[in-house]
């Protein structure tokens, strides 16, 4: 018998406390973060010319980095289902005056959303403090360019190539456990490239090649992913699984995502990728509070002492 002051079910265990050496910026994650997303495909910022572009794009980030953002996800190379390829140089020509501005205007923490090696290095170059890569370093050439930028990664999980991922995804075993087993092999793999644990971040990737009860049952058992003992970056926002249970079309998946936010962060999440930051931060704090039970994250402290 459980003693009775034990916790039912603790869904989120003891912290272990990760600490990531992001290039000139270092990030504690003893409590959850949220990561602004900043797309810079010319479907959502450049329209208007160039300065235009640069310029929205960087008042949005200051937006996000106002309301709490402790990162900004930077993206050139749109990964929806359908969405044209993109070439290494367009995908540069995008995402380096984005980081390179974030950087020096803002001295932000910049995470680079990229799967190209050529982009790693220029982005690592511009001073940016993470990689993040949908596609896990599979890519030719990326486990060495990420290896040798020094900078810490986040691994996603992802079934198929996000052209075709949604066509029919199927699984031989329970989802969370395929995602272990790949990720479990992708942190294999960037250790034989000198890509050492330390550097490493995950992902179950919602929405990359998995169906609504995929992604709903991958939320709901996420806790499994914590046997690999490493950060654990979530992106939900605004995704489909939540256009699909509550019949919402993208504008108005917010209270949705809160609900998915705080639920992720119940089940280990340290970092939330998210458009709506404001919002987010208010939910995970919230959740994190009744997981702490009490107020002080370290965020308040800053606030209140
Ligand atoms: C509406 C809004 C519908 C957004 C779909 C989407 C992840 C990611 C993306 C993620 C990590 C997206 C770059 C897809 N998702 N990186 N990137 N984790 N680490 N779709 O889940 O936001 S792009």
């Amino acid at each position: 018998m459980k003693p009775i002051d034990e916790p039912l079910s603790s869904l989120r265990e003891a912290d272990s406390a990760f600490h990531l050496r992001c290039g000139r910026h270092s990030l504690d994650l003893s409590f959850p973060r949220v990561m602004g997303i900043l797309n810079v495909t010319p479907d959502s910022f450049s329209d208007g010319g160039q300065h235009i572009g640069l310029d929205n794009a960087l008042r949005h980030a200051e937006r996000m980095l106002a309301e709490g953002a402790s990162m900004i996800d930077v993206g050139g190379e749109s990964t929806r289902p359908g969405a044209s390829a993109v070439s290494e140089q367009e995908e540069l020509d995008r995402v380096a005056p984005v980081i390179e501005a974030l950087v020096r205007e803002l001295d932000a923490l910049v995470s680079v959303d990229t799967s190209s090696p050529a982009v790693m290095r220029e982005a690592c170059a511009l001073g940016a403090g993470m990689i993040n890569d949908v596609r896990a370093l599979e890519r030719e050439g990326a486990l060495g360019a990420a290896a040798s930028s020094g900078l810490p990664v986040c691994l996603m999980h992802r079934l198929g190539e996000p052209q075709d991922m949604q066509r029919a995804p199927s699984y031989d075993q329970p989802v969370e456990s395929a995602v272990v087993a790949y990720l479990a092999e992708r942190v294999a793999a960037c250790d034989a490239a000198g890509l050492r644990r330390h550097r490493l971040l995950i992902d179950p990737g919602f929405g990359f090649g998995k169906t609504i009860e995929h992604n709903l049952r991958l939320l709901k058992y996420m806790s499994a992913l914590q046997v690999l003992e490493l950060p654990l970056l979530v992106g939900m926002s605004r995704k489909s699984m939540i256009g699909k249970v509550l019949g919402r079309p993208v504008e108005e998946r917010l209270s949705g995502g809160l609900a998915l936010a705080a639920m992720a962060v119940e089940r280990g999440a340290n970092i939330l990728r998210v458009h709506d930051v404001g919002p987010t931060v208010d939910a995970v704090n919230m959740a994190w509070a009744v997981l702490q039970e009490g107020c002080e994250t370290p965020l308040n402290k800053e606030k209140t002492s």
